[in-house]
């Protein structure tokens, strides 16, 4: 009986880990197996006749440097005849397919995710399915925190916010991370014009002259635009609510909103996506006048960042000093040299004004890592890179982010999963997937378009496959897609909608050995293990959540892969 059980339990963990979405026919295809087995003992067949269709080859045996674990890595890519396949392994399989553009899907997903979670607006049927849901959150009366008051804006002001997307799996709107996410989007966008350009996501404003992309994008832009504080340029650093809402759907939340705190950070990456989208959307007939105001505001919050160059915010500090006390996201960021360099970029890009050439070669980078939240460096770089290769301050830039790149290249033929990231413990932690893994990326992307390096894209196309399946816990990270993905995102909408199904499209935060969540011992992680650090809970916010900030990471990594 007890034996019974146990390899019932084993045989539900699927030990073959193999990109689960598709593999396109002339791609390096790898799968990994745990343990150690011959390749004789791992074959492929045909799903539909369940013939032998060849192919496999020993790549190496592995062990890995954060579990002692030994695993088998197979070589496919002999397999190029487009199909649905199972790949057999003893008494595992695993289904996969091979066929042409296989990353399309996830892309449109990826981006299609931001319509689901917009707030202020009903979400309908027709786009949504069965994840539509009436407006909630309207935020057209929001209060200016004592935190945020200004002459202009003196306590008990009341301002209207509406729009914008949820940030996470919580309800509040935050400055810092929207203009990340819009700012990567962005940034993908400009390097695949093409394929953005023409990529449906059917949303409300599908049809219009503006691509999919630049619409979803304007959707929170619009949001964003209010949250400056007309008298002084300054950014409020969020909208929220004083603490975390419940499980419960928008319409459902009654607590007060307020917008709190103007900060540096907030401030100057609002500069940098204002600037970015004057000078996307100029001209644009479907939002006249958008690129005048974003481009005034912009301006506007440079010059604030100026005159208040250290405005950190610090809730613990802040809760000292102000009611109500506000215990939802920080986003607290104390080093904004980044910031700087990036709003700087943007703004020369847009104005052509040499003096914030000059500021952005004050606050260039020592060295070059991938694009988050807390670190946009790198989305400066990206734009002198390829704007204004000649500059000056663009060749430092370029040796920096090769090095980098052939960083991530040396770690591929020892790695357990033949992946250029997640071979190191300071890979996982909150939100790797999107920070170390898609962001990483994007990066070597970048260093293919700069190269026609064909080892960069071959690794960035490594990093895909570990996110899609072939990594330590066999989860397809992204919901809704592949055989085996998340079924329990730490996300209000996805847990109080009474659908079983969570929303699709969405990338999880990822295995992270920090378990903040886990005070208690009482959430289900498997192992504490860097890379097996993850459960499909819905409590599990530091392994399990969602965030804007990590689908525009999807969006921008897949959509580029698939647009190749
Ligand atoms: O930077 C340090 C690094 O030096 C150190 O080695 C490492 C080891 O733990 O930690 C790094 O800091 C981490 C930081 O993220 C880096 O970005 C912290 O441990 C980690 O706790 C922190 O997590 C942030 C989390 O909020 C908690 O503050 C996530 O980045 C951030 O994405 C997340 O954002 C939340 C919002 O606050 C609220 N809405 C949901 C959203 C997603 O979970
Ligand atoms: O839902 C919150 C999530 O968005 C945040 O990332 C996370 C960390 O700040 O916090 C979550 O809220 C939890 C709170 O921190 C502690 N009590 C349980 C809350 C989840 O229901």
């Amino acid at each position: 009986m007890i034996l019974g059980l146990l390899s019932l339990a084993m045989s539900a963990q699927a030990q073959i880990r193999l990109n689960q979405v598709g593999m396109s026919p002339d791609e390096e295809k790898t799968a990994v197996v745990e343990g150690v087995v011959k390749a004789s003992q791992v074959s492929i067949l045909n799903a539909q006749t369940g013939k032998k269709a060849g192919g496999v080859r020993l790549l190496r045996t592995a062990t890995s440097p954060l579990s002692g674990k030994r695993r088998t890595l197979i070589d496919f890519s002999r397999l190029t005849a487009e199909g649905d396949y199972v790949m057999v392994s003893g008494r595992h399989r695993q289904p996969f397919s091979v066929r042409r553009q296989p990353l399309s899907g996830v892309a449109k997903g990826a981006l299609k995710a931001f319509y689901l979670v917009r707030s202020g607006m009903p979400v309908e049927a027709r786009y949504a399915g069965a994840w539509s849901r009436p407006t909630g959150h309207p935020d057209t009366h929001v209060l200016v925190h004592p935190s945020a008051v200004s002459p202009g804006r003196p306590a008990g002001t009341v301002v209207s916010s509406p729009g914008g997307w949820y940030d996470a799996g919580d309800y509040n709107k935050y400055v810092v991370n929207s203009s990340y996410a819009i700012g990567l989007m962005l940034c993908a966008y400009e390097q695949c014009h093409d394929y953005f350009g023409t990529l449906c996501t059917d949303i409300p404003e599908s049809g219009n002259g503006t691509p999919d992309l630049l619409d979803e994008t304007m959707y929170n832009l619009q949001w964003l635009l209010t949250m400056q504080d007309p008298w002084d340029g300054g950014v409020y650093h969020k909208l929220t609510t004083p603490g975390f809402e419940a499980f419960v759907m928008p319409a459902d939340c009654h607590q007060a909103r307020y917008v709190v705190a103007k900060s540096t950070a907030a401030t100057l990456d609002f500069a940098a996506v204002m600037a970015q989208a004057a000078r996307l959307f100029e001209g644009n007939g479907d939002y006249p006048g958008f690129a005048a105001a974003a481009r005034n505001a912009a301006l506007a919050a440079y010059h604030w960042a100026m005159e208040h160059p250290q405005a950190w915010y610090r809730q613990d500090e802040l809760n000292r000093h102000f009611k109500p006390a506000v215990t939802t996201g920080e986003y607290g960021d104390g080093n904004v040299g980044d910031e700087w360099f990036w709003a700087a970029t943007e703004l020369y890009l847009l104005t052509a004004d040499e003096q914030f050439m000059s500021d952005a070669a004050k606050h260039q980078p020592a060295r070059f890592s991938p694009s988050s939240w807390a670190s946009v460096a790198a989305l400066g770089s990206y734009e002198w890179l390829t704007q204004c290769p000649e500059a000056d301050v663009a060749q430092p830039l370029r040796r920096q982010l090769l090095a980098y790149a052939d960083s991530l290249l040396t770690a591929i033929p020892a790695s357990s999963f033949q992946t250029p990231s997640g071979n190191s413990a300071r890979d996982f932690g909150w939100g790797c997937l999107g920070g170390s893994f898609c962001s990483s990326g994007v990066a070597l992307l970048f260093a293919h378009r700069l190269t026609a390096d064909s080892r960069y894209l071959a690794a960035a196309r490594h990093n895909a496959d570990y996110i899609l399946g072939r990594n330590a816990t066999g989860y397809c990270y992204v919901t809704g897609f592949g055989t085996h993905s998340p079924m329990h995102p730490h996300h209000r909408l996805s847990a109080a909608d009474g659908i079983d199904a969570p929303f699709p499209g969405l990338l999880v935060g990822g295995p992270n050995p920090g378990q903040q969540d886990n005070g208690d011992g009482r959430l289900p992680y498997p192992s504490r293990l860097p890379d097996e650090s993850y459960t499909d809970h819905a409590d599990s916010y530091a392994s399990n959540e969602i965030a804007i900030n990590w689908n525009a990471e999807l969006v921008a990594f897949i959509g580029w892969l698939a647009s190749l």
